[in-house]
Formats: structure tokens, C-alpha cells, sequence
């Protein structure tokens, strides 16, 4: 049964998801929701009212780490190493990398300066210790691209936007295996399909409608 995802145009969650189908060839519907006003019909299916929700036909799935796993399990061969020591830890970076989406998160709401510079920091000791785990490989394992890189991917792309906007903020000299390896995930050929083709204008729309920091920087 052709799986069926609902989505939100910024989301990086589901974005997760989105890179998981493309890369494991499955063939999948997307339907995009406004959050700011979603139908009754996602109301009833979801249970936190978040995206991602993924549909198999009258089953609902939540939550883009158990959605992720469920694609890898059901459709062809895993993307996960397959020592389970190796596989775990590799899910223990997954989760590293949903709390570095938050960091981007607040780094956007961050009211003032010294809020950003707050977060800024966070974020900077968080690629402090991914620099440490990372092996100079192409990909996190090595040449094998996993669930743990795809679940990276949204980041770096959003980190890359707000570089544009506060450069220093992907720092080369302090992390240059972490920026190599982003390098390495944007150049994958399904990351371009894996969100609507004006991302990167409707990140810069959010930054811009924050009124935070960012925002001032971006009207400077
Ligand atoms: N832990 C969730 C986070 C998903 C999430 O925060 N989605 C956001 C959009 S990016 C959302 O739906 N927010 C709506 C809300 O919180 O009401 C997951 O990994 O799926």
C-alpha cells in the first residue's frame, strides 16, 4: 500500500522522512497542511498535532524517528549498520541531531544578541562533540550512507541558511570534519527533492518574521 506523508513545507522532521522514501526508492504521496490553521481532518489522525504523520492506508504513524525506523524495516534493505552496538549509538546520534534542529529553532526566536550568542554557543558545543565522533569518512559510518546521515541532512541545510545570515556560525577551522560532512550530505542528488524547491526563501520569511536577532541582521 502506497504510503501517504503529511508534511509542512519548513518542517525538518518530516523532511527526515521525505529523505528516508527517496532514498529507499519507495513510492509515496505527500500532502501539505498550514499548521498555523490545520484541518479537522489532521486534528483527528494526529495525536500530538504535529507533523510528520505518515498514513498506510487507515493506520497512522507519528513522530519522525518511529516513522523513519518503520520505513527502514518494511522497504529494502536497511540503512542502518547492522552491528547492534554500532546501530543503537547510530540512534543515539539521530536524537543528538533532532536537539541540534532545536538549537536552529531558538537560534531564529532568539530575542536579542546575547540570547543568539547564548545559542550560538550551545549549537557550537554540540558540533565540538559531533567533530569528536566523526571519523573523516564521507558519510557518519564511513562510506555507507545511513539513517543517522539522513537524519543530519535538514540541519546542515538550514544551518547553511543561517550562515548566510551570521556567518561563523558553520565554523571550518573549529569543525572541519562536521563541515566536510555536511558538505558531503548537500551534495546528495535527493536533497534538492526532498523539500518544496522555495525552502530556502521561506526559512529566510520565518527568520525575517521571528523579530528576532536574525531579523535585525538580515535588515541591516
Ligand atoms: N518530535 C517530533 C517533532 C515534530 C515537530 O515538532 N513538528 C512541528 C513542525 S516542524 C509541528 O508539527 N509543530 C506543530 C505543533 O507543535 O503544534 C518528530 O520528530 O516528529
Amino acid at each position: 500500500m502506497k504510503p501517504k506523508l503529511i508534511s509542512f513545507k519548513l518542517c525538518p522532521f518530516v523532511q527526515k522522512a521525505v529523505l528516508t522514501l527517496l532514498e529507499k526508492d519507495i513510492d509515496f504521496d505527500i500532502e501539505y497542511i498550514d499548521l498555523e490553521n490545520p484541518p479537522t481532518w489532521f486534528n483527528d489522525i494526529s495525536p500530538l498535532g504535529k507533523v510528520p504523520v505518515l498514513q498506510i492506508g487507515d493506520q497512522v504513524l507519528f513522530e519522525s524517528s518511529v516513522i523513519v525506523e518503520y520505513l527502514d524495516e518494511v522497504y529494502g534493505d536497511s540503512l542502518h549498520p547492522h552491528d547492534p552496538l554500532l546501530k543503537a549509538q547510530n540512534r543515539s546520534w539521530m536524537e543528538f541531531g533532532n536537539e541540534c534542529l532545536m538549537n536552529g529553532y531558538n537560534l531564529i526566536h532568539a530575542a536579542d544578541e546575547a540570547a543568539f550568542n547564548e545559542q550560538r554557543e550551545a549549537l557550537m558545543k554540540k558540533m565540538d562533540r559531533l567533530e569528536n565522533e566523526l571519523q573523516g569518512g564521507r558519510f557518519f559510518n564511513g562510506d555507507k550512507l545511513s539513517l543517522v546521515d539522513l537524519s543530519f541532512t535538514p540541519f546542515f541545510q538550514r544551518l547553511e541558511y543561517l550562515n548566510d545570515v551570521s556567518p561563523g556560525i558553520i565554523d571550518r577551522t573549529r569543525h572541519p570534519q562536521v563541515t566536510q560532512w555536511s558538505e558531503n550530505l548537500m551534495a546528495m542528488d535527493t536533497v534538492k527533492q526532498s523539500t518544496v524547491p522555495e525552502i530556502e526563501q521561506l526559512y529566510k520569511d520565518m527568520m525575517q518574521k521571528s523579530g528576532g536577532h536574525l531579523s535585525t541582521l538580515m535588515a541591516a
